[in-house]
């Protein structure tokens, strides 16, 4: 299989941790944002939404990061993507406030504003969107410490494949200017997550300046 993605973005780095998680070969090839090249023909053919990360497993291209997360723990039976209906939907749930709330409306708004802009000179940051979505982080923050107050992971106090969704953003919390700081509950589980290996094993050069 064959990933397509920029090391730096937490979508394409969450993935990347799961296959090492799971030891799955994944094979990757770079992307250059900063260039324009999610632009280009062969690219837009991969994924006509012009976004990375995307997954080439033979002839099936898959992209949106959560979808490939689910692939990919589907492919390999793993208890982090659980078979029973309701642990499964659990999960599911996790991923679809990770794609509409915590990631959409908090994290990568503060991404894009605070450190994309910078790396990428695309000049100062918008006030008003980074306000916006700071009451959107504080919002969704409070709810996921009260959660993680009562359970060591997202769903059945067992690593999933929601954690690493939810957890990669904030890898870049400290760079992007997120106010995780109140959130003693979100701090010890995000240092539960991050402090498996994989994530260091396919930590992009970027994360340490982050
Ligand atoms: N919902 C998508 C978001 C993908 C996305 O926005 N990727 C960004 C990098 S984090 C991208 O490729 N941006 C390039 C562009 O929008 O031109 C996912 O989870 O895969």
């Amino acid at each position: 299989m064959k990933l397509y993605g920029f090391p730096a973005s937490p979508n394409t780095w969450k993935v990347r941790a799961l296959a090492a998680y799971l030891k799955t070969p994944l094979e990757f090839e770079f992307v250059d944002l900063l260039q324009g090249a999610q632009q280009s023909p062969a690219f837009l053919a991969l994924n006509p939404t012009g976004r990375t990360p995307v997954l080439v497993d033979d002839d099936f291209k898959l992209w949106e990061s959560n979808a490939i997360l689910q692939y990919l723990a589907s492919k390999n039976a793993t208890p982090l993507y659980p078979s029973d209906a309701k642990s499964r939907a659990d999960v599911t749930r996790w991923l679809c406030w990770d794609l509409a709330h915590w990631g959409a409306q908090a994290c990568q708004p503060l991404i894009f504003e605070n450190l994309v802009k910078k790396f990428a000179n695309l000049g100062p940051a918008d006030q008003a969107a980074v306000a916006k979505a700071i009451e959107a982080f504080t919002k969704e923050a409070k709810m996921l410490d009260a959660h993680l107050a009562r359970h060591k992971y997202l769903v059945n106090d067992t690593l999933t494949v929601a954690d690493f969704a939810v957890a990669a953003p904030l890898f870049h919390a400290q760079g992007a200017g997120m106010p995780v700081g109140p959130y003693a509950n979100v701090g010890a589980w995000f240092g539960r997550v991050s402090a498996l290996p994989c994530w260091s094993e396919t930590a992009p050069q970027m994360a340490a300046a982050a």
